[in-house]
């Protein structure tokens, strides 16, 4: 700011917005124990651990809404242009140790806690997972809302408050159980129910049509009304005083006066019927990557667009007297096309209510939204039957069908009357059951699509959108995934931060990633080396302690710790990971005590949950436990080779297993994974990548170097090739052993483990674990080399962590931001 008037008025500002909340550890020891004495309602002289973390927790809220009201009042004084980031799934994980280092105050409060007797750990060990999300796409929303805040942006994300979250997985005898996840039974204290904020949302009826003004309106008249109501969680920025909000809506019965209903003399009934409301935000859907042709996650959909749109023209209009600059103000992602009714709810609102012409709307919508796909497989694209859509929402589908009506056309001039391309494209699919194609709708308005790693894109060009790319190439982009490092880093492996930090002279790479590219130097460095081995050490014993808990296993740290965590899938071949370990059992047991010498001994670990339909998925990881079984109550076999597999994955998992492994698996069937988003978080924590040629792997290999990591299977190009040509390829002697063991009963069960042998020798092995088999064994002895010789494998760690800034997600923002968004930040005083 140059001017004076301008100083004057930053210095008002400044006054206003400094700190309200004192964050000595005097002040937070008395706001911590005022919250357990009236807050939580206990005494202050007698409280457990649960209840000092609740104490703790609300007077990190308060902290939270006090930098939170300060961000969005700056923001509606600058009244910048503001992001909405939509998406139906949010992998938050625990906001404790994030939240107090984020806002620059974890020191003060171990000091406070330590005085009351307590220790930070174990209070930040009493907190559940928030999982409302399934895997890779909801952790990478999480992770980009911590970049958006950090990074100063005017966002908002807008998302789901389901009841419960992804389920959680039981074990009984080696099968997948799924279990209801009651995350909000004790409270949550990071979220501010908003009472006040609350919209209509409408659902069924018919559309009439109405003259106003001489002009011809259609006029929906809903059959259902839904109360959508506002949840507030904050989230700040590290090293700024920014925290912005992701807005999670969650349905109530309408407060409307419903005739139908009461006037029929059954009261309780009445009462009953209207408490299904809240089944709309109940459950999520746990199936990653298949759509779902199911009324009610079509009504969940609905649902939150519904209300986020409301909320979003409200805000709008508190400010604007006109939407003329509504495009100039206004950005809206679409996270995959699971949001993408909000592009025939702007239409709607713009031209139903507030008047606008069928152009202005359509124009405004084309201006605003942009769309990110997820997935690879056309089979993966979201569909909805015609006649859903239509006894659900009568009016979007009219909207649709305009759309499409224009674009058809649109086409016809470019194209002529070349039918099969129109019907390619059609937002309409015609067959048996007619269906609406979400991706084509969003593909039409979008004014970008952008995929998820560089190869992504390549697929998308070449194959899933190819017509799409023939007739708008500038709409497609790409923008790589990242993880935060705040999160995955320095909250969950605090001993590898400190020792970068020391060694980089700064901890400034916490905002500035590209700065750990300076650990370069130092790789061969024996002094960081040793210091090195000795943080990974000390986070491999906590993993040993961790196991220990979970499965009564005990395992040696001496081991080399390899791990593949991440959901199970046919195509991340998990299945592969343990033919493979069945393989190195077999030949253990094979072998002289001479030759078993020379063996290094593995711990390997898996973890992951199936989608609850997914038999195949089910079966492999009972075939895990089956094997496990097997190995590790074999006293020949020592702890020469281990299996485990921790039960229950999520988030907070992640956090104690990625900062203690040696080497993790991204095996995934080359073309398969958009992207992949684990092996960035593990990739910055020093542990070294076994991985296929796929998604953003290929992008690391770039950073840093295929010597540093170890390659194995087809290349993109090749899978296409094999299939294409239908080539079987024989199976290789080793597989064909393995499996055998497996089919004839070695691990008992053969009957039910037959389908999996089956999808490899009968079915065509369609995910080519047959041709993949010698190189992952390779890559696997390859490793094993490596970890003989310490030395080397350190250096390589700390090149890994090096070469680990391009997968932030800062970086990822900053190129949405800029080339998709057109936001800037827009960063509050401190
Ligand atoms: C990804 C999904 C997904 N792709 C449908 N698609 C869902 C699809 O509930 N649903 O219906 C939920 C999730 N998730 C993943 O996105 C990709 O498989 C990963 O490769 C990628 O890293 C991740 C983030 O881009
Ligand atoms: P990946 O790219 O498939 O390895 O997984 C991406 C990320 O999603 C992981 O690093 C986890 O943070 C998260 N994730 C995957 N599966 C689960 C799950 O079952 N529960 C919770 N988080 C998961």
């Amino acid at each position: 700011l140059d001017s004076g008037e301008e100083k004057g008025k930053a210095e008002r500002v400044f006054e206003m917005m400094d700190g309200f909340l004192k964050n000595d550890p005097v002040s937070l020891q008395k706001d911590i124990l005022d919250h357990v004495e009236f807050t939580v309602a206990r005494s202050r002289f007698s409280f457990d651990d649960f209840e000092a973390y609740q104490g703790m927790a609300h007077s990190v809220r308060d902290r939270l809404i006090e930098r939170w009201h300060d961000t969005q009042q700056f923001f509606k004084k600058k009244d910048p242009k503001r992001l909405y980031y939509l998406s139906l799934e949010f992998l938050m994980g625990r906001s404790l140790s994030n939240s107090v280092i984020n806002l620059g105050v974890r020191d003060q409060y171990m000091d406070a806690l330590n005085q009351l007797g307590f220790s930070f750990e174990i209070l930040a060990e009493q907190e559940g997972d928030a999982a409302l999300g399934n895997g890779g796409l909801a952790r990478l929303s999480a992770c980009q809302m911590d970049s958006l805040a950090t990074m100063d942006f005017p966002a908002w994300g807008y998302g789901l408050r389901y009841q419960f979250g992804l389920f959680r997985q039981v074990i009984l005898d080696g099968f997948q159980h799924e279990q209801p996840d009651y995350w909000l039974n004790f409270g949550n204290p990071w979220e501010i129910e908003r009472v006040d904020v609350s919209y209509a949302v409408k659902f069924y009826g018919t559309v009439e049509e109405k003259s106003l003004n001489g002009m011809n309106c259609k006029v929906w008249i809903p059959g259902e009304t839904v109360e959508a109501v506002a949840y507030d969680n904050p989230i700040p920025g590290y090293g700024t005083r920014n925290t912005i909000n992701l807005r999670l809506w969650a349905a109530k019965p309408s407060g409307q006066y419903d005739m139908e209903s009461f006037g029929t003399g059954d009261y309780i009934n009445a009462v009953i019927d209207r408490q299904k409301a809240e089944t709309i935000s109940s459950v999520l859907y746990p199936d990653d990557r298949s759509y779902q042709g199911k009324e009610l996650r079509l009504k969940q959909q609905y649902f939150f667009v519904s209300a986020s749109v409301q909320d979003i023209i409200r805000r709008f209009k508190d400010s604007h007297s006109s939407f003329d600059e509504f495009h100039e103000k206004i950005a809206l992602q679409l996270t995959d096309t699971h949001p993408s009714l909000a592009i025939p709810e702007v239409i709607r609102v713009l031209v139903d209510e507030e008047q606008l012409s069928w152009k202005e709307a359509c124009d405004i919508a084309c201006k605003i939204f942009s769309f990110t796909t997820h997935t690879v497989v056309p089979e993966g694209l979201e569909k909805i039957p015609v006649d859903l859509l239509g006894s659900l929402l009568p009016r979007h589908l009219q909207i649709i069908y305009d759309i499409n009506f224009s674009f058809m056309e649109e086409l016809k001039q470019r194209f002529g009357l070349d039918y099969n391309r129109l019907s390619r494209m059609s937002i309409v699919e015609e067959g048996a059951v007619k269906n609406i194609l979400m991706a084509n709708l969003s593909m039409v308005v979008c004014h970008t699509v952008n995929g998820v790693s560089r190869v992504h894109l390549d697929t998308l060009k070449s194959k899933v959108f190819k017509d799409f790319y023939e007739l708008w190439p500038q709409k497609f982009h790409h923008k790589t995934n990242g993880v935060t490092q705040r999160r995955w880093l320095v909250v969950s492996n605090p001993g590898l931060c400190g020792l970068i930090s020391k060694w980089l002279g700064t901890d400034s790479w916490i905002r500035e990633v590209d700065l750990l590219l300076g650990l370069r130097e130092h790789a061969e460095n024996e002094e960081l080396q040793h210091e090195w081995r000795m943080v990974r050490r000390v986070n491999k014993i906590r993993l040993v302690e961790f196991i220990e808990t979970m499965t009564g296993m005990k395992v040696s740290p001496d081991a080399m710790f390899d791990v593949q965590i991440k959901r199970i899938h046919e195509y991340k071949r998990q299945l592969l990971n343990i033919l493979g370990i069945i393989h190195r059992y077999d030949c253990i047991k094979n072998m002289k005590d001479s030759e078993r010498r020379r063996v290094v001994p593995r711990v390997c670990i898996i973890g992951g949950k199936a989608a609850p339909g997914y038999e195949m998925a089910k079966k492999i990881i009972k075939l895990c436990h089956s094997v496990g079984e097997m190995i590790n109550n074999d006293p020949d076999i020592g702890d020469l080779l281990k299996l485990i597999f921790i039960p229950d994955y999520n988030v907070s998992v992640a956090e104690i297993v990625i900062p203690g492994s040696d080497l993790s698996q991204h095996i995934s069937t080359a073309g398969h994974e958009a992207s992949g988003t684990g092996s960035m978080k593990f990739l910055m924590n020093g542990c070294l990548l076994l991985a296929t040629a796929d998604g953003s792997t290929l992008e690391i290999i770039e950073e840093i170097g295929e010597e540093n990591m170890f390659i194995c299977g087809a290349k993109i190009h090749e899978v296409n090739m094999m299939r294409e040509k239908g080539e079987t390829i024989k199976m290789p002697l080793e597989l064909a052993r393995v499996v055998r063991m497996v089919r004839v009963g070695y691990f008992g069960h053969e009957e039910y483990f037959k389908p999996l042998c089956d999808s490899i020798e009968s079915s065509g092995d369609f995910y080519l674990l047959g041709h993949d088999f010698p190189s992952y064994l390779e890559a696997q002895a390859a490793a094993d080399m490596a970890f003989v010789n310490q030395k080397k494998w350190t250096k390589m760690s700390i090149l890994n962590t090096a070469g680990s800034g391009k997968f932030s997600s800062d970086r990822t923002i900053g190129e949405y931001a800029e080339q998709t968004w057109g936001v800037e930040p827009c960063r509050c005083p401190f």
